[in-house]
């Protein structure tokens, strides 16, 4: 006899993964754990008809040959009645989960760091070209949400979005999904954000901005703890937030930050770290690091050059190409076309910026002789630079405030260089190279 089981305690994967698993394995009888969580116990109080479940206490373990697990290998995540299949002689195993760690000694394994284990048993379904309902097409699709937190969780992987969209194409009701999936903000996230207000320090940092740090123990996975974080911060009143999750039983430490200041750049902190984000918002997961250390790397990183580190000088462009003031029209015009760009900075004798010219000046052009007319007669003089120790984010501002795609980036009196929308854009959608 082949048997299918899953983790006691289970979630919408590990359910989600033992009704994938019948699909793979047809010949093999699903065995759902006895302990299982209240969001799982709603579902099936529903749709247990739709599912052929055994309980642990109807399988006789000595006929067990083959067992199938899912969504965990650890010996002790399994059900009592179960354990002794563990010291039975020849007894094949096989496994497909997205934990790296397990102790069981499987012939055939299928273990990837996945977002949602349902994602490796989803591409096999599609692989077999297996046909399967909207309801089971919604329950893997629950599945995979939980465990990757709505695909928002930074161990989200491209491949767990692609079985979210098979699973989609195969008609997943997202409506269902909604009402049995833990609430956004739940008795959990409640329980973590009044322990961690409890906890709350606020300390000053470089800068003369307030910052918060706070430590929590979670146990298992909780939803939107970046939701957590954010009410924290309004709440304690701080520039600066960072949240350091700890989950002991998995030895992972989830690291959120928020900041409200161009100065404090998360995205930077968390790429530092393993993880990533943009400047107001990031975090990273961090596997059998103690929340010590981790406390220590944030302290630093903020305490350090993080601040110089985003600086202009950094993501602008350069060198930049300018332009003498007594340059003809003609020749500027020519000069932009074989440069593909659509401004630059004018300059006089002594290479001081004097203006600007760009696309919209060249509308001043009236009357062909013009051509020949040197280029401070039609540039623009209202002159916008940024100083190179100034963020991105100032940029940003002065961009839309005068509605400019280019600003010169000074240093004294000298451009060294050009920061262009799609600079910034590159910066803000954490595109730079490393
Ligand atoms: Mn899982």
């Amino acid at each position: 006899m082949k048997i299918i089981t899953t983790h006691k305690g289970s979630d919408f994967d590990a359910l989600a993964s033992l009704a994938a698993a019948t699909i793979v394995y047809p010949d093999a009888k699903p065995v759902l754990p006895g302990s299982i969580n209240a969001n799982l116990k709603a579902f099936l109080s529903i749709h247990k008809d739709l599912f052929d479940f055994y309980s642990p206490k109807e399988i006789d373990i000595d006929g067990v040959e083959t067992l199938i697990v899912v969504d965990t290998h650890t010996w002790k995540r399994l059900d009592q009645r179960l354990q002794p299949l563990a010291k039975k002689e020849n007894l094949e195993i096989i496994v497909w989960d997205h934990h790296s760690k397990g102790d069981m000694d499987a012939g055939e394994k299928y273990v990837r760091e996945t977002g949602a284990t349902v994602t490796m048993l989803v591409q096999e379904i599609e692989r077999q070209r297996k046909l399967i309902t909207p309801i089971q097409a919604t329950l893997f699709l629950m599945g995979l949400y939980e465990d990757t937190g709505n695909m928002a969780f930074p161990s989200t992987l491209a491949e767990d979005a692609y079985a979210a969209g098979f699973l989609l194409d195969r008609k997943a009701d997202l409506n269902i999904l909604s009402t049995f999936l833990k609430p956004a903000y739940g008795k959990k996230q409640k329980d973590i954000l009044f322990e961690m207000i409890q906890l709350a320090e606020r300390s000053e940092i470089k800068g003369g901005f307030t910052m918060s740090l706070s430590e929590m123990e979670v146990n298992g996975r909780v939803q939107n703890l970046a939701m957590v974080l954010q009410m924290y911060k309004d709440i304690v009143n701080v520039d600066v937030a960072f949240g350091i999750f700890r989950d002991s039983e998995r030895d992972k430490c989830m690291v959120i930050g928020r900041s409200g200041v161009d100065e404090v750049n998360i995205g930077f902190m968390m790429r530092s770290m393993g993880g990533g984000g943009h400047p107001g918002a990031g975090s990273a997961l961090l596997k059998g690091a103690n929340p010590g250390t981790i406390r220590e790397m944030i302290m630093e990183l903020i305490q350090g050059n993080q601040y110089s580190s985003v600086m202009l000088s950094d993501i602008m462009s350069y060198p930049v190409v300018t332009v003498n003031a007594t340059t003809p029209v003609e020749e500027v015009v020519m000069l932009l076309r074989d440069m593909g760009c659509t401004g630059m900075p004018v300059v006089d004798d002594d290479d001081k910026i004097v203006g600007v010219i760009s696309r919209r000046d060249f509308k001043k052009v009236r009357k062909s002789k013009q051509m020949q007319s040197p280029v401070k007669a039609i540039m623009s003089r209202n002159l916008i630079t940024i100083p190179h120790n100034k963020s991105a984010i100032e940029a940003a501002r002065l961009m839309i405030k005068h509605d400019i795609g280019r600003i010169p980036v000074m240093k004294e009196d000298k451009i060294i260089g050009i920061i262009t929308r799609s600079d910034a854009m590159l910066y803000f959608y954490d595109l730079l190279p490393d």
